[in-house]
């Protein structure tokens, strides 16, 4: 711990020296939702009403090619550590250096985070004033204990341990009837926010919302908004949003046609399918808007304590849309059939049908390579850094440059040690200079992507792709944004060049 004592002791007086002139850094609100997908918000072409966030977009701006690692806790892990994240590194690379926490925490910010973790790192221990939340993947939304109140069995995946009102719980049956994870969330948040206005400093929240990760549930009157919207089916759903993408500008029909999916034909489910199909998708749609009334409530918050206009915010997803149908809630309980979807006993997801509509019109899923699995809508939002505002940003980015842009505002260079390590250089960029449309920084580390035997790699316009263990797929992303033209065959010395640069990466990671 010694050098980074040192460091710390170096950087709160950077800290204190800038508090004297009035701090004028930014508060910082990273808001990562769960398994949403590529087209879920309105400002995205969604039929699912996001109003808040939709006027954060047109007050601020949108990215078209934000990219995460496909998956939960890999994504998570590259957030707060900056680096890029594999399967086999998802929880070694927490001690591979400061996380962003540690960085502000030490610049003179009060760090709060309310939410979903997925890891064994324990937040108190690592740079965050106030934790509430979980240190698992997936919860029971309405009850994320292993029984009901009256002792009576659950459908959970696993009792994970919850820190509540600044303690440990091994298991947490939340006392109040109506309890719900995104609304408790946000709570957490607000009672923060409100607890610290008076405080001389900036502040970084981390809202890691679990919706719309399964199982699926969502309070009723939330759903109710939802009846009927998706009797259309899979076809007509995912063409309407398609159509609304090119309306809004995220992509052009010219180079991004519609991923030719496998979907299911919906005239040919039952009518008990079709229902049970469109119901799903009613309380997947209920999640998405629940979530956004939520960050509607922060920045109510927010507005009332006069500190929205000097705070950045930004909003995206930890992977795309899931295509999982998780049955592992079901061991130990045997559920009766008549349990009323969306509620405390019933347990469900999307599946892979809706996933690939939700994801419109990008291909595949959750834990792939391909744009599906690791590209996700972001929005960012901050008025008085901001000029550039009400478009998009067709750069591609990752979730590594979230920590360069987090130093550049707040001050703060990267330590050369950690815990009495040498670190390895940041593997991110600043995203500071797309606030008022200016060029990223040429990128030094390469940018690429693995879970799960899916590996790809983006320089420039080209992305090199593989689907477990399958072939190398290459595709010009300037021309081909849904990888629907493999010019693997065209082109084989670019394939090698590329493939050495992929291997290059995981050896430098
Ligand atoms: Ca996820």
């Amino acid at each position: 711990m010694k050098a980074w004592k040192y460091l710390r002791f170096t950087t709160v007086t950077i800290g204190l020296i800038l508090t004297a002139s009035a701090d004028q850094r930014p508060n910082i609100i990273v808001i990562m939702c769960d398994d949403m997908g590529y087209s879920d918000l309105g400002c995205y072409g969604s039929e699912i009403q996001t109003p808040n966030l939709d006027k954060l977009a047109a007050n601020g701006l949108r990215y078209s090619q934000m990219y995460n690692t496909s998956k939960c806790n890999t994504s998570r892990s590259s957030l707060l550590t900056g680096r890029y994240v594999i399967g086999k590194t998802s929880d070694t690379n927490y001690d591979a250096g400061p996380l962003i926490s540690e960085i502000l925490q030490n610049a003179g910010y009060r760090t709060l985070w309310s939410g979903k973790n997925h890891s064994r790192v324990r937040p108190p221990e690592r740079g965050f004033d106030r934790f509430y939340g979980f240190q698992g993947g997936a919860c029971n939304f309405w009850n994320p204990g292993e029984k009901l109140q009256d002792g009576g069995k659950l459908p959970h995946i696993k009792a994970y341990e919850w820190m509540v009102n600044d303690k440990w719980h091994k298991t947490f049956i939340p006392e109040d009837p109506n309890y719900f994870m995104t609304d408790a969330i946000t709570d957490n948040a607000i009672s923060w926010l409100n607890e610290y206005e008076k405080e001389d400093k900036p502040f970084f929240l981390y809202l890691a919302y679990n919706a719309p990760h399964w199982p699926l549930h969502a309070p009723e009157k939330d759903i109710a908004k939802y009846k009927g919207v998706y009797d259309a089916g899979y076809q007509k759903i995912r063409t309407a949003r398609y159509k609304r993408m090119i309306e809004k500008g995220i992509i052009e029909t010219e180079t991004a046609t519609l991923f030719p999916e496998q979907i299911k034909s919906w005239e040919r489910l039952s009518e008990k399918e079709r229902k049970l199909e469109a119901q799903r998708m009613e309380i997947h749609a209920a999640m998405v808007d629940n979530m956004d009334q939520n960050i509607g409530r922060v920045i109510n918050t927010l507005q009332k304590q006069g500190e929205l206009e000097n705070t950045l915010i930004l909003f995206f997803s930890d992977n795309g849309a899931s295509h999982e149908r998780d049955k592992r809630a079901f061991k130990n309980y045997q559920p009766t059939g008549n349990e009323k979807m969306g509620s405390v006993l019933s347990y469900e997801c999307i599946g892979r049908d809706w996933a690939r509509v939700v994801n419109t019109p990008l291909a595949k899923h959750k834990a792939t390579s391909h744009e599906g699995g690791i590209c996700t809508p972001m929005v960012a939002y901050w008025p008085k850094g901001m000029t550039n505002t009400g478009g998009w940003n067709h750069e591609p980015v990752h979730l590594v440059d979230i920590m360069s842009t987090v130093l550049d505002l707040s001050h703060q260079k990267y330590p050369i040690k950690f815990n009495g390590k040498q670190t390895k250089p940041l593997q991110g960029t600043s995203l500071v200079p797309t606030f008022s449309q200016k060029a990223l920084a040429q990128r030094k580390f390469t940018m690429g992507f693995d879970f799960a035997n899916s590996k790809a790699v983006r320089k420039g316009k080209w992305k090199l792709v593989s689907y477990k263990k399958g072939p190398w797929e290459l595709y010009d992303m300037s021309k081909d944004r849904t990888e629907t033209l493999n010019l693997a065959k065209q082109n084989p010395e670019l394939v090698e060049t590329l493939k050495k640069e992929f291997y290059q990466w995981i050896a430098n990671l």
